[in-house]
């Protein structure tokens, strides 16, 4: 099937534009990563594109949120939120965004529902939202799959779907968009900036993966998979589960380190495994970090996580932006008008690491980086 997709380059004027209306309170307009000045955005060309072949165009898109108009009678638009749960805080500054833009002021009437983590309960969210009548369903999926019938019992009840932040292993023709990061190249990201940095150097690897099933998961997994299968002097000596919490990131790697002595990565696949994966270590006496015998990768980027990257802990942290309501906004804003919306719009990120490393795949961390970061 023929798709469009969207890449957002989500530079420093988007990052201004999305800071100032959804981003967390830091005041400065976006990362102050010289990330190449985003080009004037121009719309992108409305040639079809099949997204898995798609060239990475120069599209950028300027969020049109807050200006949202309410639906053509007055009324607020309806819309319900199935979210994965609040494991991290990646996903707290998920949904602050989502509540920060569907807001009644801009228009929008939100029903929210934190699924914790648990798939019954957030297929029978939407199934709630679908008697409600909702006017959108958004969707960050918890797994991948399980999602064809209860897509089309929406779709047959006229209800749009937009599937956000993770995708779903369903039907395109179900939904009408997905919005979110490139996951697999987010795992590129980290094994391409790990060949580089170790050189040639042998290394023995320990993952600690993200929630089981999730395309967070699935795709960081495969990236980093990718790259470290062209790498005979790697091992990766095991990889669980720590379900994208601190308190997952602890457990596994109490366990590991119980199993393992001759460790020297641990790749954890959000910020909040490794701040837990670091409690473990530092209960242990293992020293980690870029003075340390262990490097730790990390995804997210949040706040606290570049503030452990500044601080040398945090070897390489690859960003996966949170800020994305805007987008699904703009996406329904297009369908209240009638118009033609994208596929899909790919989130797109960069990586940072720690001061003292220059890396071509990654931002090197400065005080001005993090103080510039939105969220
Ligand atoms: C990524 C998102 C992941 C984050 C975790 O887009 O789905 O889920 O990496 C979060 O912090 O729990
Ligand atoms: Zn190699």
């Amino acid at each position: 099937m023929k798709k469009k997709l969207a890449l957002l380059l989500v530079a420093g004027m988007t990052m201004a534009s999305l800071a100032g209306c959804g981003g967390g309170d830091d005041a400065a307009p976006a990362d102050a990563a010289p990330a190449e000045e985003a080009a004037p955005a121009e719309e992108e060309a409305p040639a079809e594109e099949e997204a898995d072949t798609a060239e990475e165009a120069p599209a950028e898109e300027e969020a049109a949120a807050d200006e949202a108009a309410p639906a053509a009678d007055g009324e607020l638009i309806r819309v319900g939120f199935a979210q994965v749960g609040h494991e991290s805080d990646w996903r707290a500054a998920n949904t602050q965004n989502y509540q920060d833009t569907f807001s009644e002021a801009n228009g929008y009437e939100l029903s929210f529902v934190d699924a914790d983590n648990d798939n019954a309960v957030q297929l029978e969210a939407v199934r709630t939202f679908i008697q409600q009548e909702m006017d959108y369903i958004c969707i960050a999926p918890i797994e991948t799959a399980g999602w064809d019938t209860v897509l089309q019992e929406a779709q047959d009840a006229g209800i749009p779907v937009l599937i956000v932040d993770r995708s779903v292993d369903a039907d395109a023709s179900l939904y009408e968009t997905q919005i979110g990061c490139d996951m697999v190249a987010e795992g590129e990201m980290a094994g391409n900036w790990l060949a580089e940095y170790l050189n040639g150097e042998d290394a023995n690897i320990l993952v600690i993966e993200g929630s089981v099933g999730a395309s967070a998961t699935l795709g960081r997994t495969e990236g980093f998979n990718n790259i470290a299968e062209q790498h005979s002097e790697w091992t990766i000596l095991d990889s669980q589960s720590g379900d994208f919490t601190q308190a997952g990131g602890q457990e596994v790697m109490e366990s590991f380190i119980k199993s393992y002595s001759d460790f020297n990565v641990v790749v954890c696949q959000n910020d909040n495994e490794a701040y837990g994966a670091m409690d473990a270590m530092d209960a242990a006496g293992i020293t980690y970090g870029v003075d340390g015998d262990v490097i730790i990768i990390s995804f997210d980027a949040t706040h606290d996580g570049l503030q452990y990257t500044l601080d040398g802990k945090i070897n390489c942290n690859v960003e996966c932006n949170p800020l994305q309501a805007e987008f699904a906004a703009e996406v329904i804003q297009k369908l209240q008008a009638g118009e033609a919306v994208d596929d899909q719009t790919v989130v797109v990120d960069q990586a940072f690491v720690a001061p003292g490393i220059e890396s071509q795949y990654a931002t090197t961390m400065t005080q001005e980086v993090l103080d510039g970061r939105a969220y």
